[in-house]
């Protein structure tokens, strides 16, 4: 199933995931909305002028007339088959610039853990390394091993020109002292997310429409466990519900008006509360939720399900409801069941999200995904700057998200562009080295993926847009703050990872154990926790107004 999943999409997921879907802080963002000013001037201020050896470069291909070699640290791909420091879109980038390719990388999985200590002891020659994380603590920042590249504007003409028109991402990428030190990957971040998903073809043999409320869902998933939706002449062998542990905070949270995904949110008025704490609302989740596993309706096992067992159940008609990825729709699921057809009807279907006593909404995530910074210990940083410049360039972009028209894609006589029929051949296209994100700051494409999926599935992307709201943003801390979240969030997180399936399953009483669970989260700094995250909160609320 793994070899089906286009890195396009495959990254957001497992990015999401190691991040942390649970979100409350296992990272600590550090820094500076509050001061762009050096960096808005050194913007303005930029000028295309001739490197050391007379050069000028433009932001067009090459970089330089002298040759070289730029290496780059950074990640293999996560598809085992895949070369990807040998991948012809990678080696065009190259090719273009005008410089030799030389890379170290890493396992795919590995290289959080492998990655920092390499990086934190300076053990590397590369020009250019890919952070294991955002840097969210700004360790290596602080620590000097990365170039300012506000300093090296002069280079960056794409780079520059990219962060005038994102004053969001401009504001996050922008460090405490006022540098910018990385040049992101993006990714798609209100497309394509996580949603609830129905077996079409038991909705409408139950006679039913997609629940729009928790009662409705109720009354639905009683239908699927006490009737024979799978036509075997066994009532007893469907699994109503198969949704992996981790999405039951994007799926049922909303509906009690918690972001329990981010875990820290702020209302309308800029409010900044803690979900995991809301006494009276996640109490009412976990009551919801507890009577589920009561019922039978979340089964014994909802902790230990994993996507493959999801798949396998599918695979076998045995389930009526999913909550994942987008992508796992058309491509995961549905293709799996044994009487899709390609069409919605006999599909898993992705619907709107699932209201309470409060609106339901889908939790979307933040668009900067993978930094790269140059080393200062690069004894080339001119050249440095000026291949990262060109390999976040929207002619790279384009390689990025298409490949080679003619070999991967055409274009239609409307402009419009699809794939080839190579092109479709996910294996193929990863050979080609589509995405490189391992290596490259390459963005994500909503309207690539669109052509990857099938039609209904884009389709249903576009129709659920409008239910995603943003999440926490990435915001630097300061120092100070940096070390409060870093005292306090990893019991506080502990607490809340520890207290949950034990309230779900009924191991802990709700009404006997919920005022000590909150009672220990005050214990443990949880106001001052909150305070900190105020502070950040109102910083960026001011950043965006400027
Ligand atoms: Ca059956």
């Amino acid at each position: 199933m793994r070899k089906i999943i286009s890195a396009v999409v495959a990254i957001s997921m497992t990015g999401t995931l190691l991040t942390g879907c649970s979100g409350a802080g296992k990272q600590e963002p550090t820094t500076g909305l509050a001061n762009t000013e050096t960096v808005d001037s050194a913007i303005e201020n930029a000028a295309a002028v001739e490197d050391s050896s007379g050069f000028l470069y433009t932001g067009e291909a090459p970089i330089t007339e002298e040759g070289g070699t730029i290496k780059i640290m950074a990640q293999e791909s996560n598809y085992p088959n895949v070369d990807i420091s040998k991948a012809p879109i990678v080696l065009k980038v190259f090719e273009e610039a005008g410089v030799e390719p030389a890379f170290q990388l890493m396992d795919y999985d590995a290289y959080p853990t492998e990655a920092a200590p390499i990086i934190g002891s300076g053990d590397t020659d590369a020009d250019i390394i890919k952070t294991p994380d955002n840097d969210p603590n700004q360790v290596y920042i602080k620590s000097g091993l990365f170039v300012p590249l506000d300093e090296y504007f002069d280079y960056m003409p794409n780079f520059t020109a990219w962060l005038s028109q994102n004053p969001v991402e401009k504001a996050e990428l922008t460090a405490e002292d006022g540098h910018i030190y990385y040049v992101p990957g993006i990714n798609v971040a209100d497309d394509y997310q996580p949603c609830l998903m129905y077996n079409q073809v038991w909705l409408d043999k139950a006679g039913k429409e997609a629940p729009a409320t928790l009662d409705e869902l109720v009354e639905l998933l009683r239908y699927f466990k006490d009737n024979d939706m799978n036509d075997n002449g066994d009532a007893s062998d469907e699994i109503p519900m198969s949704v992996m542990a981790e999405f039951l905070p994007y799926m049922f949270g909303p509906a009690f008006g918690l972001d329990l995904v981010s875990g820290f949110q702020a209302d309308d008025a800029g409010n900044v509360t803690y979900a995991y704490a809301d006494s009276e609302n996640y109490k009412k989740y976990l009551e919801f939720l507890n009577g589920l596993y009561k019922e039978g309706l979340l089964e014994a096992d909802y902790a230990g399900l994993d996507r493959d067992t999801v798949i396998d159940r599918i695979s076998k008609d045995l389930t009526g409801v999913a909550f994942d990825f987008s992508w796992a729709m058309s491509m995961m699921y549905s293709n799996v069941l044994p009487y899709y057809d390609g069409t919605e009807a006999t599909a898993f279907v992705g619907v709107a999200p699932l209201s309470g006593e409060q609106k339901g909404f889908y939790v979307g995530r933040n668009a900067l995904s993978g930094m790269y910074g140059v080393s200062t210990k690069s004894p080339q940083i001119e050249l440095a700057v000026k291949f990262l410049d060109y390999a976040m360039s929207d002619h790279c972009q384009d390689y990025y998200q298409w490949g080679f028209e003619g070999e991967s894609y055409v274009v239609n006589s409307d402009g419009s562009r699809e794939y080839t029929e190579q092109g479709n051949d996910n294996d193929w296209l990863q050979q080609l080295g589509i995405n490189p994100a391992f290596v490259l700051p390459a963005s994500q494409s909503v309207e690539a993926t669109d052509i990857l999926v099938a039609d209904w599935h884009a389709r249903i992307n576009r129709e659920l847009r409008q239910y995603i709201r943003d999440p926490w943003p990435e915001i630097y801390a300061t120092s100070e703050e940096s070390d409060t979240a870093n005292l306090y969030m990893e019991d506080i997180q502990k607490t809340v990872d520890e207290s949950t399936p034990d309230f779900i399953t009924g191991k802990k009483n709700l009404d006997a154990d919920f005022d000590a669970y909150i009672d220990k989260l005050d214990s443990l700094n949880l106001a001052e926790m909150i305070e900190v995250r105020q502070s950040q909160y109102d910083r960026y609320l001011k950043a965006l107004e400027q």
